[in-house]
């Protein structure tokens, strides 16, 4: 199917869901008005951060702008309302494309204050989105604005992903591998983080605002920071610049909204050989643990799985001593892989929903041991999810695990060896499928 035919479906099947939302949640409402955002400044100042519009929007109409409204009654033709102001200082051009715009209405205002006067009389509206003020000069009532039963409902939906969804996710992943292949190319090549994060820009050619998230591009020991947030520049006139050893590189791009989120670890032929043999072992890891998904099982299962898996490798490279569970029991593998195996993925990076055990928006915790698992849902068809599994040598964790009981499980002199490589991740996109695991980060186009 094309573009315009998958966004027709799309619409039919997220139209659907929102009836069920509305009358699932009890909502006393005929019309839901959903709001992209505002636009903010820093603090004093006339600058403000990028904006990004709220996926609860981003859903119905692929427009990433400030004070967008569309216009929602279940079985009708939505009616979107961009605002396009009257400025002369920026573009105000408004693309829209007939693979989208053709399915629904449009009645364009230049100030907030048309805004009433363009929505259908006699409809009790319920209002989404962060700007309550304006809701309550819509005479919106409180209870209507931004109601958690509609929102968890909404948000629970938001895990099982459209063919439309499923193919913006593939293309977002397509792209980035042109960026990922030239980052790997610049890191071989000696360039310094921020060489290779240009590179990555260029080879997709977007700019860093676009991206879904803020690439980590983490050289040796800085891979062992989990939100590597630097770009370091390396100036030729600085001696005793390490050598390339060790890429760490999490990157996506995004399509129509929606996100892909890619990590790759590389590193260069003289590498110490237990890294090596680490990241060899780490990538069939992360495919054997693709390979273990099935409908059903809870992710957090998943995850429990991933611990023993990396337990066996670290005790295959002589990292650590003892039997696997004996390791996870300790927390010694928590030391090594403290993030989450992996979250949603959609229109945000890590999509909502992640932790509701249904409509109603309860609440399925992580296991004790892992609090930072943000997807704790059962494995159902048509969700995407990031698989992340990570090995890391964190200084501020392997020296609390030193003070432990357990510090006799580890081979601290090798440790203390691969500490300044950082560590490794491998991350995938996965989308489940009745008949099984697609992982789009290997196999993004769909029609092939
Ligand atoms: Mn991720």
């Amino acid at each position: 199917m094309n573009t315009e035919a998958l966004f027709a479906e799309h619409l039919q099947i997220i139209d659907r869901q929102l009836a069920d939302a509305m009358a699932g949640s009890g909502l006393s409402a005929d019309a839901v008005l959903i709001h992209s955002g505002s636009a903010h400044n820093h603090y004093a100042d006339d600058q403000g951060k990028p904006f990004r519009a709220w996926g609860h929007f981003l859903r119905w109409v692929p427009v990433d702008r400030p004070d967008q409204f569309i216009l929602l009654r279940p079985g009708q033709k939505p009616l979107f309302i961009p605002l396009i102001p009257q400025d002369f200082w920026h573009d105000q051009h408004l693309d829209m494309p007939a693979w989208w715009s053709k399915h629904m209405s449009v009645k364009a205002i230049a100030d907030l204050s048309e805004l009433a006067q363009t929505l259908p009389e006699s409809l009790k509206l319920a209002f989404l989105g962060e700007n309550t003020a304006l809701a309550q000069t819509l005479g919106i009532p409180k209870k209507l604005v931004n109601p958690g039963a509609l929102l968890n409902w909404l948000d629970y939906d938001r895990a099982y992903k459209t063919a439309y969804e499923v193919a913006r996710i593939a293309t977002a992943n397509a792209h980035a591998l042109g960026g990922h292949q030239a980052a790997h190319d610049a890191f071989l090549d000696g360039k310094d983080e921020f060489d290779i994060h240009i590179a990555y820009l260029a080879a997709c050619r977007v700019l860093d605002h676009e991206l879904p998230y803020p690439n980590i591009i983490a050289l040796n020991k800085n891979a062992a920071i989990l939100h590597y947030q630097h770009k370091h520049r390396y100036h030729s006139q600085v001696r005793g610049r390490p050598e390339n050893q060790v890429l760490l590189i999490d990157a996506g791009c995004r399509s129509h909204g929606y996100c892909s989120d890619i990590t790759r670890t590389w590193c260069t032929p003289g590498i110490h050989p237990v890294f090596a043999g680490l990241l060899s072992g780490m990538q069939k890891l992360q495919s054997a643990v693709i390979q273990d998904i099935h409908i059903g099982m809870s992710f957090g299962e998943l995850h429990e799985q991933t611990h023993l898996h990396l337990a066996q490798l670290l005790i295959d490279s002589n990292i650590c001593r003892g039997l696997a569970e004996d390791l996870t029991r300790a927390g010694v593998t928590q030391t090594f892989l403290p993030h989450g195996l992996g979250h949603l993925l959609g229109l945000q990076v890590h999509d909502v929903g992640g932790r509701l055990a249904g409509h109603d928006g309860s609440i399925l915790a992580p296991p004790a041991h892992y609090p930072a698992l943000r997807n704790t849902r059962r494995i159902e068809k048509d969700m995407v999810f990031t698989i992340e599994p990570g090995l890391y040598f964190i200084p501020m964790l392997l020296g609390r695990l030193r003070q432990s009981a357990a510090a006799r499980m580890i081979d601290w002199s090798l440790v203390d060896l691969l500490t300044p490589l950082g560590g490794i991740r491998i991350e995938d996109n996965v989308w489940i499928k009745s008949d099984g695991v697609h992982n789009l980060t290997r196999r993004p186009l769909l029609d092939s």
